[in-house]
């Protein structure tokens, strides 16, 4: 199949799941084209069947915006008739699923028909889709993809609450590759760089945005080092990031508290990681606290969106209300404060991220571009 990916190329989840996604297809002999404003940063060249298309926005002084759906869906119509592609596969509605309807169009004109899947991953629904600025083009663009898809059931039934649906929306959870994530070997997990025997690692992955409430990581590691000797490590870099150096600062645990940056090596901090913490106010999905728990991570976290089909309550870490430190950090310390207890989440972790391998995830979004393939021309 020749199939283009449409996402945004940063460190967030849906450009990782669009990235994944293509290396997968392409490897297994599909020809794959990735078309954004920069090369996404987990793609790697794995195969002569990867292409990247870099979707140019020229300065002009009249802009106070740029018009990047312009000239992403001049772009994708380029690329289509270029390379001959079957389907787009657009990652996050806004604006790539509103420029593929554009694309579409535009190609209709030249009489090739082109299939849209587009996979909805969260914000673009809840937080920001659904603001009355967008919503009208949103349900649009939704409603005029030729297959909609969402990372989690709870993802689906926002997306049926908040807009007037008239397609049928597949859910096809997030998946791990556990081929492109191998375990890191005693020599390389270098656990004694960061604590001493007798401390836990805590760790939260996140882009520092609002909605992933990282104060609550903060405020739940202080209760939990009270009680059990432990570091955290805060891994990615975002707005939010100035605000919990200085929450961290004035509760006096700075010291403790290592902020990494952006890293394309999460699993090697994650190798050493006893507990992963994600207090989001919405999560469609939570792809980190999945890519933790195939990690072998417990997760705390919060029961928001699709949060309770990935970490299961008890079983592979624990869930609480938005906003309740207490219950996180008391949870947390149950985890931590028996070394055989620990081991048993840390087992149960993998066990489950085994639920989401590529292996049986991929089929489902095979399957679809089959359907829409077939019901073509
Ligand atoms: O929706 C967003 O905030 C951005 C998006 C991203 O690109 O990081 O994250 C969403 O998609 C991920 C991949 O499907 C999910 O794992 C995240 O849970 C989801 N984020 C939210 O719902 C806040």
């Amino acid at each position: 199949m020749k199939i283009g990916i449409v996402c945004y190329p940063t460190f967030g989840g849906s450009g990782v799941v669009a990235t994944e996604l293509g290396m997968a297809l392409a490897q297994r002999g599909h020809h794959v084209h990735f078309i954004t404003y920069k090369q996404p940063v987990r793609l790697d060249f794995i195969s002569n069947d990867i292409h990247f298309h870099e979707v140019f926005v020229e300065e002009y002084p009249l802009f106070q915006f740029q018009p990047y759906e312009l000239a992403l869906s001049s772009k994708m119509v380029e690329v289509v008739e270029m390379y001959n592609l079957e389907i787009l596969h657009v990652h996050y509605a806004i604006p790539h699923a509103y420029a593929a309807y554009m694309a579409k169009q535009m190609l209709k004109e030249k009489g090739i028909e082109l299939k849209v899947v587009t996979t909805l991953h969260g914000t673009d629904i809840t937080l920001v889709g659904s603001h009355p600025n967008y919503k009208t083009a949103v349900e649009f663009s939704i409603n005029n993809s030729d297959v909609v898809t969402t990372v989690s059931e709870s993802l689906k039934n926002d997306t049926l609450r908040l807009f007037n649906i008239t397609k049928d929306i597949r859910v096809i959870h997030n998946f791990i590759d556990f081929e492109q994530y191998p375990e890191i070997d005693s020599e390389e997990c270098q656990r004694d760089t960061i604590a001493n025997e007798n401390e836990r690692i805590i760790i939260h992955v996140s882009n520092l945005r609002p909605v992933k409430r990282a104060a609550d990581v903060i405020d739940t590691f202080n209760k939990i080092q009270k009680e059990i000797p432990s570091k955290l490590l805060i891994v990615g870099e975002g707005p939010d990031r100035e605000n919990l150096e200085s929450l961290a600062k004035e509760l006096g645990i700075l010291e403790k508290v290592l902020f990494m940056g952006n890293s394309n090596e999460v699993n090697k901090l994650l190798c050493y990681s006893d507990l992963f913490l994600l207090p989001s106010q919405t999560e469609s999905f939570g792809l980190a606290a999945l890519e933790a728990m195939a990690a072998r991570t417990p997760v705390i976290s919060t029961n928001s969106g699709g949060l309770p089909e990935v970490n299961l309550h008890g079983v592979t870490g624990f869930l609480s209300n938005v906003g309740d430190t207490d219950d996180m950090a008391k949870n947390g310390i149950y985890i931590l404060s028996d070394l055989d207890r620990l081991d048993e989440f840390k087992q149960n972790a993998l066990k489950q991220a085994k639920q989401f391998s590529l292996k049986s995830i991929l089929p489902f979004y095979k399957e679809v571009y089959r359907e829409v393939i077939a019901d073509c021309c």
